[in-house]
């Protein structure tokens, strides 16, 4: 799916701002406002941005249910002839749209664009009303899971048993219980965009770059004419052209992709049919897994970088280019040269970010929170064919990325307590992700701290992705004991003779909290506990990878485990650096991306 790109053949027109806001407290099932009509009482609310902190109000902050958006739209007279376009980057978890009251789009999936073409319902010259309504519930038939009301969230407790909690439960309020540990931000978190294309248009590019220089193309198209396409270099000099809906070039002495701190060349496709025209960069590299190793143009590659979220003050998990473009510089300040859009695909502008400043992205579904309930979770959740469309719409958005080098297809489901199951329900996924990947990554599924030697789902992939806390949840405050466990089990996947990244690790710090013995939350246990288990990385060739848990602090529910959200943090929330971040910047900015362990 293309982004929308303004130029000499397409218009677009971004309605960030203020807009009309409602919470509707009609039955979930059944929102009461009405789109055909001004939102009654309507308050003032920012887009893209989620809707939970705008206003110091429990009401907004804990809503469980639909919200109301609301603006008028203006489509101007110049756009006569032209087709026109409404589009969301991504509306959490569901969403409605209504024109003049009229239904026009409807979507399920909170990380993932969508669009409806309006040609003919907004007449040039003509102003209509927009109204768009979003779903924040999660449950077992939402990515990422919830769970029912009466099951309790993630590290919540229930005390069960106990007959005055028991009837209290009776009258708890109606809310999201998420399976997973991070705020359940929703509304309108991205860009809302009107674009025009000509009658006879670009519907979509496929490349797929070699690095011997040739980059074969597709060009998918709408209507009559003919296609060319013009490769232009890294300084916008013409290098090559064909013509044709399908083919491929061969670019002259190319400049590979590579990340930061090498150059992270990137190329320009500039596609023409008919009236219409669209510029797609892409970068010429090549990502293979060979052995236990993990190849970047054909050299052994090692990941520094972290788990993040989307996820700034005010903003929530809408988006913030200035935190992008904050972090992104403190990646390389961290001399990081990864990341994982933990657990959810991030926004677009993010990964086009990324290309330019050379982060590897390892590129992940929202499937997170499989598990946790009681029986089989791959019988209980009706999650699997949603579960294809994502994993399907996630690679048609991103397959040209040259800085997305892994699919994960989700984050610590349960796979050990039932093994067979889960690899039923896994397997079919990843053979999807390969089929459908133009550029054929490799592929991964993030698993959770257990019983490895139970769960066969998770050797089964092209790089084994740990979620490791020794030191952490278990053998807690102890890093002799952490690292001998660590040990025991890096003796495990040694013999499965895969590439292994541990995609996260982490000790709660709370910045400011000192302790001359190092205890469990100070920035003094944080920074011991990384320099420790970096050594014992260090120790094992088939480690390809180490990914801190989590880039900085973040906002999650409240409950007992939670000290004002997840403090697993390198970064505070607002981006100041813990004791520990310096450990890792001294660790990282001495090791190479490439032929570490030779
Ligand atoms: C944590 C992380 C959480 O924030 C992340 O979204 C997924 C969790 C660790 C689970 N992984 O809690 O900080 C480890 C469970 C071991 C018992």
């Amino acid at each position: 799916m293309l982004y929308p790109q303004q130029n000499a053949a397409r218009l677009t027109m971004r309605l960030d701002g203020v807009w009309d806001f409602a919470l509707d407290h009609g039955s979930p099932e059944a929102p009461s406002l009405d789109p055909a009509r001004p939102l009654p009482g309507a308050e003032t609310v920012a887009v893209p941005a989620s809707f939970n902190d705008q206003k110091p109000d429990r009401a907004w902050r804990d809503h469980y249910g639909w919200v109301f958006y609301q603006r008028r739209i203006t489509l101007p007279r110049a756009c006569a002839g032209q087709r026109v376009v409404l589009r969301f980057g991504a509306v959490t978890h569901q969403a409605r749209v209504w024109l003049d009251g009229e239904p026009i789009a409807e979507h399920r999936g909170g990380f993932l664009p969508f669009e409806v073409e309006v040609t003919g319902r907004l007449a040039p010259g003509a102003s209509a009303l927009l109204t768009v309504a979003a779903d924040n519930r999660v449950s077992h038939s939402t990515l990422p899971v919830g769970n029912e009301p009466g099951q309790i969230a993630f590290f919540g407790s229930d005390n069960a048993g106990i007959p005055s909690v028991e009837h209290a439960k009776a009258s708890a309020r109606p809310q999201n219980r998420p399976n997973f540990d991070f705020f359940n931000y929703a509304g309108i978190q991205r860009p809302v965009t009107l674009y025009t294309t000509p009658a006879a248009y670009i519907a979509d590019i496929t490349l797929v770059p070699h690095i011997s220089g040739r980059v074969e193309y597709r060009v998918e198209t709408v209507g009559d004419g003919a296609v060319t396409v013009g490769i232009l270099d890294p300084a916008g000099r013409p290098v090559a052209k064909a013509e044709g809906a399908a083919g491929s070039v061969d670019v002259p002495h190319p400049q590979l992709w590579e990340p930061w701190p090498g150059t992270p060349h990137l190329y320009t496709a500039r596609v023409t049919f008919g009236e219409d025209c669209y510029e797609e960069t892409f970068g010429i590299r090549e990502v293979r897994v060979e052995g236990a190793r993990l190849l970047l143009n054909g050299r052994p590659l090692y990941l520094k970088g972290f788990g993040k979220h989307e996820d700034s003050p005010l903003h929530g998990r809408g988006l913030d280019e200035a935190a992008n473009v904050t972090d992104l510089h403190f990646m390389h300040w961290f001399g990081a040269n990864a990341l994982r859009t933990s657990h959810y695909p991030y926004a677009e502008e993010f990964y086009a970010l990324c290309d330019r400043e050379g982060i590897l992205v390892i590129d992940e579904t929202p499937a997170v929170g499989i598990g946790g309930a009681e029986g089989d979770p791959y019988q209980t959740y009706p999650l699997a064919g949603h579960h294809r469309q994502v994993l399907a719409d996630l690679i048609a958005r991103d397959k040209n990325h040259p800085c997305v080098i892994l699919w994960s297809l989700g984050n610590e489901p349960d796979l050990e307590h039932y093994p067979q199951s889960a690899l039923d329900y896994w397997t079919p996924l990843y053979r999807q992700a390969h089929a459908q990947d133009p550029q054929d990554r490799p592929v991964t599924l993030v698993c959770c701290q257990n019983d490895y030697t139970k769960d066969i789902t998770t050797r089964t992939m092209d790089v084994v992705c740990i979620n490791r806390y020794y030191g952490w949840y278990n053998l807690s405050g102890d890093l002799d004991a952490a690292c001998a466990a660590l040990n025991e089990e890096l003796d495990f996947w040694q013999e499965v003779g895969k590439p292994v990244v541990i995609t996260e690790y982490g000790a709660d710090t709370v910045n400011g909290l000192h302790d001359a013995c190092g205890g469990m939350f100070s920035e003094e246990y944080q920074a011991e506990y990384y320099q420790r288990m970096g050594e014992e990385f260090d120790k094992r060739s088939f480690f390809v990878g180490e990914m801190p848990w989590n880039f900085a602090d973040f906002a999650t529910i409240q409950g007992p485990m939670r000290v004002g959200g997840n403090r697993k943090g390198l970064l505070t929330r607002d981006r100041r650096p813990k004791l520990a971040a310096h450990t890792l910047r001294r660790r990282w900015t001495a090791i190479p991306n490439f032929d570490y362990k030779t």
